[in-house]
């Protein structure tokens, strides 16, 4: 066999190959989402669901759900749609806010519930509204995925104006790797308080590797304020148990504030860097008596008001001190769209979700 073919044989097994072990869906309706997701629920591969731009209703009072036995991959991806008459899913915008999972005030929205596995679960480009979860349903948005090792993956996700009666708004909990990116989690409510403090953030991320040194969370350019709670908490929670913490470029503000805008918990080990965040005011709190140094290296920038325009709009008005103070390669990188699903980066990344467009971009001249 010559080497040309032999190179072309070898594309097309690749080719074969990955079809074999891979599936794709298209959703237009709230019907069809959820057809996807229990379909990728059973069929051992890895999917990709792509969601077309519009708002979708979840099912009531238990939202959508992808509940599996299948340890594959699942990918959720928003913001495609057609264009003079193509197919449905043709093409994609990288703007969250125009693929919306809406509760309309009565359900919760949206969870992950593999009772195991090791591929990775992401959702990209979707925004996640006006849930309300009533206490026997859990969060609004969730991965209640205790047994799971795989990477939790949420870039470029909106969740806004959401009710948790109980436990928080927003919570995952593995064993493998949390990574979130460019993402916003503002003007959420939660009623709880359990008396545990590392069980009451509004938002909550837990990496819970039970041994060894896998996982860890990696939060990088998100931007997170103005989650309340009546009953006294609603900060950012992240809790590591035996694996590395990694925040950059993060803006927190205005959650809650009996104890902290940003909590940490850390059992038996943290390491990992923090740069160029805007943490409020943040505590590092020990579960155990075997920590580490929690993380190795804490870059905080100067206490400041990030200055965001205002009236529901995290963007970053002008004479924000976040403009251009981020770090450009952090840990995990910075990804190529912001939560407006514009360029992540003008000049030096800035400080959260929203990359400032600058005097020039204004007016229209985007
Ligand atoms: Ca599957
Ligand atoms: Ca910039």
């Amino acid at each position: 066999m010559n080497t040309r073919r032999s190179v072309a044989l070898l594309l097309l097994l690749v080719f074969a190959s990955s079809n074999l072990h891979a599936a794709s869906f298209c959703v237009t309706t709230s019907t069809e989402l959820q057809n996807a997701l229990t379909s990728a629920a059973t069929n051992a591969e890895d999917d990709t669901i792509q969601v077309q731009i519009g708002t979708y209703t979840p099912p009531v009072q238990q939202g959508f759900i992808y509940g599996s036995t299948d340890t594959h991959a699942l990918s959720i991806v928003g913001g495609y749609g057609s264009f003079m008459g193509s197919a449905p899913c043709s093409i994609q915008v990288m703007n969250p806010e125009l693929t919306r999972i809406d509760g309309g005030g009565t359900s919760r929205l949206f969870s992950f519930r593999p009772l195991g596995g090791a591929g990775d679960l992401s959702l990209t480009g979707l925004s996640f509204v006006n849930g309300h979860s009533l206490a026997s349903y859990g969060p609004p948005l969730a991965g209640d995925i205790a047994d799971y090792s795989g990477t939790v993956r949420l870039e470029r996700i909106v969740v806004r104006n959401n009710v948790s009666d109980d436990m928080p708004v927003v919570w995952f909990h593995t064993r493998g790797a949390i990574v979130v990116r460019n993402s916003v989690f503002v003007d959420n409510t939660m009623y709880y308080d359990n008396g545990v403090n590392w069980n009451n953030g509004a938002i909550q991320f837990e990496s819970r590797v039970v041994s060894g040194t896998a996982g860890g969370l990696t939060l990088n350019n998100n931007t997170v304020a103005n989650n309340r709670n009546p009953l006294g908490y609603a900060h950012l929670s992240l809790y590591i148990q035996n694996g590395p913490i990694f925040l950059a470029n993060n803006v927190m503000h205005g959650n809650g504030a009996v104890d902290a805008d940003t909590l940490v918990f850390m059992e038996y080990s943290c390491w990992g860097t923090w740069l160029n965040n805007s943490l409020g005011y943040w505590l590092v709190v020990p579960i155990s008596d075997h920590e580490m140094h929690c993380p190795n290296t804490v870059q905080e920038l100067p206490p400041a008001d990030p200055r965001f325009i205002g009236n529901g709009d995290y963007r970053l008005a002008d004479d924000s001190p976040l403009i251009e103070s981020g770090a450009n390669i952090p840990t995990g990188g910075i990804g190529d769209w912001d939560a407006a699903g514009k360029p992540r980066r003008i000049g030096t990344v800035d400080v959260g979700a929203y990359e400032h467009r600058g005097i020039l971009f204004r007016d229209g001249f985007e």
